[in-house]
């Protein structure tokens, strides 16, 4: 690839020094700050734009940036700027006003900060990023603006999404090459501290929410005719896998054994080193949005605990990333992954063999559907565009 063609790729020109605020307020766990900690790397590395990020949660953005200092206002960390944003009317240490506003997830920006959005003489393109959704409403919607009722501004409504005409998802231009140069054997005995399991062994990734269906599947795991390795990052599921092996705990280091099972459980690890458990894994089991992402771009076969709203408001969305995901594949493997994606997410009875009967379908599929996703054009590139676009207006 040319130079150029890669500058111009990397959206260098001829904004390369855009100022970009996110705000990210964090509702429960790590998603919130995940999203936006990935977008704001890539804003600044890949684009060049000069990001300051607005977090209201360190000690939870620390879990996934250990380098960021819990105590500390302001700081810096892969070149972007980390604000403690220390109350819903604090907006920054000076009232800066960038380029490119970015609120995450319907967060509240600061009134003193809107109205001086409104004052600037170049007034900011203004985005709400939304959740992530497969269905299909969200390309209509998908960068609609909207008026503010009071100023003279327009928020424009970013939709991610799995399909055309949508804002896609996060992908790192590097993140291909880094799966293909990974060195399993190397991460086995550094993170696990054994050596890489024989290819007999179907090793397994858990992430997920506290979940009622886990010990039925711990047990088909435990009495099934092949071998399973399962890794578990500590975590609020590891309370059901102590329970399962009658320890007091399952914290990092531990490991246990019952049946054709066999357990670690793993510590927490810095977010760019956690594609490298979905990379090692043959299966992996992800929650929420961000590491639901992840699953996807690592190619193999996954399944999705969802994030649990009220009146069951999460089932379609469910419902329409399996649509995505399952399409091409035969209806008996469609039926199977339907069934077991819905008994994880609390509707029906986990079948592991029913399931994982068709793995190599899953696995083509898995790399198929990462191609496929790959043609919405990544989140960033996606929203840097409509930004420029929207500045040259
Ligand atoms: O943590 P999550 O459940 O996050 C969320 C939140 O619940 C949020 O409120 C909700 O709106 C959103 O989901 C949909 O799951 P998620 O999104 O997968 O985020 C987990 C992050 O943690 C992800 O960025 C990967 C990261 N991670 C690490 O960095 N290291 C690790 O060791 C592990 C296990 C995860």
């Amino acid at each position: 690839m040319s130079t150029t063609h890669h500058r111009q790729q990397a959206g260098h020109e001829p904004h390369s020094q855009l100022a970009c605020d996110i705000f990210c307020a964090v509702v429960d766990n790590f998603g919130d700050v995940g999203v936006c900690w990935r977008l704001a790397r890539q804003l600044r590395r890949e684009h060049g734009w000069r990001v300051r990020l607005l977090v209201d949660d360190l000690k939870v953005f620390h879990a996934l940036c250990p380098e960021i200092d819990v105590a500390l206002a302001r700081q810096e960390a892969a070149g972007v700027v980390v604000e403690h944003w220390r109350d819903p009317a604090h907006a920054g240490d000076t009232l800066q006003i960038a380029d490119v506003v970015i609120e995450a997830f319907a967060c509240e920006i600061p009134h003193a900060y809107i109205a001086a959005m409104a004052r600037r003489a170049r007034k900011p393109v203004w985005i709400n990023l939304e959740y992530l959704s497969g269905e299909d409403w969200v390309a209509d919607f998908h960068m609609r603006p909207s008026p503010h009722p009071r100023y003279p501004l327009d928020k424009s409504f970013f939709f991610p999404g799995l399909g055309a005409g949508t804002g896609g998802v996060i992908k790192e231009r590097d993140l291909d090459q880094a799966r293909q140069r990974f060195d399993a054997s190397a991460w086995w005995r550094e993170r696990v501290g054994i050596e890489k399991p024989a290819p007999d062994r179907t090793v397994v990734s858990l992430f997920a929410y506290e979940n009622p269906a886990v010990d039925t599947l711990l047990a088909q795991w435990r009495d099934g005719d092949a071998p399973v390795t399962l890794l578990v990052p500590e975590g609020r599921i590891s309370g059901a896998l102590a329970r399962f092996f009658g320890l007091t705990g399952f914290a990092a280091g531990a490991s246990a054994r019952a049946g054709a099972l066999e357990a670690h459980a793993l510590g927490f690890v810095e977010q760019p080193r956690f594609d490298e458990l979905l990379w090692a894994a043959d299966i992996n089991f992800v929650r929420g949005e961000d590491s639901f992402v992840r699953a996807q771009w690592a190619q193999k076969p996954f399944v999705w605990h969802i994030y649990p709203q009220s009146d069951d408001a999460h089932l379609p969305k469910l419902d329409a990333a399996l649509d995505h995901y399952t399409q091409q594949l035969c209806a008996d493997a469609r039926g199977a992954a339907h069934r077991f994606w819905h008994a994880w997410n609390g509707v029906g009875t986990v079948d592991w063999a029913d399931f994982w009967a068709h793995r190599r379908e899953f696995e083509a599929r898995a790399r198929q559907w990462a191609a496929e996703l790959a043609q919405v054009g990544d989140l960033a590139s996606n929203l840097v565009a409509h930004a420029t676009e929207r500045m040259a207006k």
